[in-house]
């Protein structure tokens, strides 16, 4: 299914209760402000923006398991994310998420996920991240649930996150591809391996060559997947090239290493659902870090497809 001349619905989480670091709950208007809008409708789609969902704030919650901070609230609202993006799905149209932090992934791999069930499409997952988000309540060093995501849609961890929508597993392992990543918690790796994800690291971008491995990644896919939902965390990158992310780890992704997965992403025509998270505009020099994101949406979205 092409990217092209389809209708992009945009909505916003302003999610930050899933880290510490507090600034990711204004990556929506963030990336609103760096023209996100305007720059898919240069690419010749027609773009509605929903605005944001309702997220209570932090100084109205209280933080029940330190395993598992703010657990209600990211479930209660991860529910509504999830049944908006089936709705847009529904509809025909092309679902961008824009966070907040990355426990918003729970509810939207949730959404596309109950889509792809009801309509007996595979789903296939493309993870661009310099950390796994393999924890569960068990394995978490900081009891953040941006940390949780993945291995709650794979069906691992608290099932109040593994549940969501009443089912689970939402993905299967052998349809996912993780890249960027760098940084892994001593537990955490355990769950990897247990889960048998596929897992291309930032030595391994060294050594094989980001397009070499994207080229691999898409060929995987193209036998076994109808629907690729891609979660594009922007601590992925660099942060000499992003500052303003949740959680900075260095030795990232560059400029356009991060250009070529997206590139690769938009070349093979099977992207049906995009998210971007943790812009955190605190720790932003001049909204540089949501400026890029932009950019890389778009390449996602074919901005040099002819
Ligand atoms: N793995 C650590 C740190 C972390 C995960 N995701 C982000 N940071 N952004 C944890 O807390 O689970
Ligand atoms: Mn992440
Ligand atoms: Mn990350």
């Amino acid at each position: 299914m092409q990217a092209n001349k389809r209708i992009v619905e945009i909505i916003g989480f302003p999610m930050d209760l899933g880290a510490d670091r507090r600034g990711v709950d204004m990556g929506p208007s963030a990336l609103r402000i760096a023209g996100i809008e305007k720059r898919l409708e240069n690419l010749g789609y027609d773009v509605i923006d929903h605005g944001d969902l309702q997220i209570q704030h932090r100084a109205q919650q209280k933080v029940i398991d330190t395993k598992l901070k703010y657990l209600d609230e990211i479930v209660k609202t991860g529910e509504v994310l999830a049944n908006r993006i089936q709705g847009v799905l529904n509809r025909g149209n092309f679902p961008l998420c824009i966070g907040g932090d990355h426990s918003m992934s729970l509810a939207s791999i949730a959404g596309v996920s109950a889509y792809c069930r009801d309509k007996n499409k595979r789903l296939g997952v493309l993870w661009v991240d310099a950390h796994p988000d393999m924890n569960t309540d068990q394995t978490t060093p900081s009891g953040n649930i941006h940390g949780m995501p993945m291995a709650a849609s794979l069906g691992y961890g608290h099932d109040k996150l593994t549940g969501l929508l009443g089912f689970s597993p939402k993905i299967k392992a052998e349809n996912c591809a993780l890249i960027g990543i760098r940084s892994i918690d001593i537990e955490e790796r355990k769950t990897i391996i247990d889960s048998g994800l596929e897992v291309y690291s930032m030595s391994k971008i060294d050594q094989l060559g980001v397009y070499n491995i994207m080229q691999k990644i898409i060929d995987k896919f193209k036998g076994n997947v109808d629907h690729l939902h891609v979660s594009f965390d922007v601590d992925s990158l660099d942060p000499r090239f992003v500052p303003g992310v949740g959680t900075p780890v260095a030795g990232g992704l560059s400029y356009r290493e991060a250009h070529m997965i997206m590139e690769s992403v938009a070349e093979s025509g099977m992207m049906c659902s995009l998210e971007v998270a943790e812009v955190n505009p605190i720790l932003d020099v001049q909204n540089q870090s949501a400026e890029t994101a932009v950019e890389i949406v778009a390449s996602g979205m074919g901005q040099i497809i002819i």
